[in-house]
């Protein structure tokens, strides 16, 4: 685990609402987005300024976070009990928020947040931090689903002429193995995973082991985010390695999740364990388990995206993840130099704190809400 940071004395917190349009409509087994709704949060300190992002969705639909219970339980609650604290330091944020239960995607903004502030004031970079031992990662893509095979495909084609080196692909009832199929007949040696979201039972098992065809890396989370022991049962019934996205929500998830065989393959996301501190105790859990990890994403903005990069640069991350470049999901990023594909990897930053700058226009233009919560 890194190193703790010096505590950073908090001021105010600044939450934003921000309404992104995505390049083309997002769509998974539980809903279509075209725009992205996310929260930002800039906390200020008596040693400058630190970034966060709230990874939330408009709707409770992929976990029972929503960008507007987000924004109700920081107001009230979770921003409160920091302001209250006066000093904090970035590994004393989640012990200081355990009271409150839940919330994580929220608990996580606002530790970036803080993690961001720190690191800026000692000027060191979040990567080395959490133990980066990469300056670039491998560029995974994620493909919602189309209008029908055939437009996948095509869309599959642009994402690896772009130079992608792993693409995922989403699946539901009804659009699993004849998408599946003809991605892999199309391109039969790219590395393929697909994901369920949480669409499946296990009455589902016989069509999911259709799956096994298609020579994929995984199937990610084909079913609901509290069936463990199921997903145990289907591990033992399918040859493609099962990883699990919606069940990890903590340390102690991913523990009984091996425990009892529910996943060969963890897809950690900061937002969804509740911050990046967790999420490097989760790697190094694994790690130790010899499970491989990979570095989940929630379309997140250049704030996410450059935290992102950073954990995925640590040595547990074995496979591709969802980092993919800024332009996969947005026109127009809010910090000023945009993750950008370079021979299918993403640089990881090297400046201070997330190592990188607000395009404070941008930011501006995207703004639907703003509130300044002080002590
Ligand atoms: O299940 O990984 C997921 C986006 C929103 C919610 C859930 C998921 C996703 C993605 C997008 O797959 C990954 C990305 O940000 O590139
Ligand atoms: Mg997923």
């Amino acid at each position: 685990m890194p190193d703790p940071l010096h505590p950073v004395s908090v001021r105010s917190v600044e939450l934003r609402v921000l309404h992104i349009p995505l390049v083309a409509p997002f769509t998974t087994s539980f809903g279509t987005e075209d725009v992205r709704e996310v929260i930002i949060v800039r906390v200020e300190t008596a040693d400058g300024t630190g970034w966060g992002e709230v990874v939330t969705q408009a709707a409770p639909l992929y976990s029972s976070e929503y960008t507007h219970g987000a924004w109700d339980v920081l107001t009230r609650f979770l921003i409160p009990a920091l302001l209250e604290r006066g000093t904090v330091a970035p590994h004393e944020v989640a012990p200081a928020l355990e009271p409150i239960v839940g919330h994580r995607m929220a608990k996580a903004g606002l530790e970036l947040a803080i993690l961001d502030a720190a690191l800026r004031a000692e000027g060191r970079s979040l990567a080395s931090h959490l133990g980066a031992v990469r300056d670039r990662v491998p560029s995974g893509v994620s493909v919602g689903i189309q209008r029908d095979p055939a437009a996948l495909v095509e869309t599959v084609r642009g994402y690896l002429a772009e130079g992608y080196v792993r693409i995922k692909i989403k699946i539901k009832p009804g659009r699993d193995l004849a998408d599946t199929a003809a991605v892999r007949a199309a391109f039969p040696d790219i590395p393929l995973q697909v994901d369920a979201n949480s669409a499946y039972t296990l009455t589902d098992a016989d069509t999911l082991a259709g799956l096994d065809d298609f020579d994929l890396l995984l199937v990610e989370q084909p079913l609901q985010e509290d069936d463990l022991v199921d997903h145990a049962t289907l591990a033992r019934r399918l040859r493609t390695p099962v990883c699990l996205d919606e069940s990890i929500v903590s340390r102690k998830a991913a523990a009984d999740a091996l425990a009892l065989g529910a996943a060969s393959v963890v897809n950690i996301k900061a937002g969804r364990v509740g911050g990046y501190l967790e999420a490097v105790a989760i790697h190094d859990l694994c790690r130790a388990a010899g499970i491989p990890v990979w570095c989940g994403g929630m379309l997140e903005t250049g704030i996410g995206r450059a935290a992102n990069a950073a954990l995925a640069a640590l040595p547990g991350f074995t496979l591709p993840g969802d980092v993919s470049a800024a332009s996969r999901f947005y026109a127009r990023d809010i910090v000023t130099e945009p993750a950008v594909l370079d021979d299918g990897h993403v640089r990881v930053p090297t400046g201070p704190g997330l190592g990188v700058e607000i395009d404070t226009a941008a930011l501006e233009e995207h703004t639907m809400r703003r509130e300044v919560v002080r002590a």
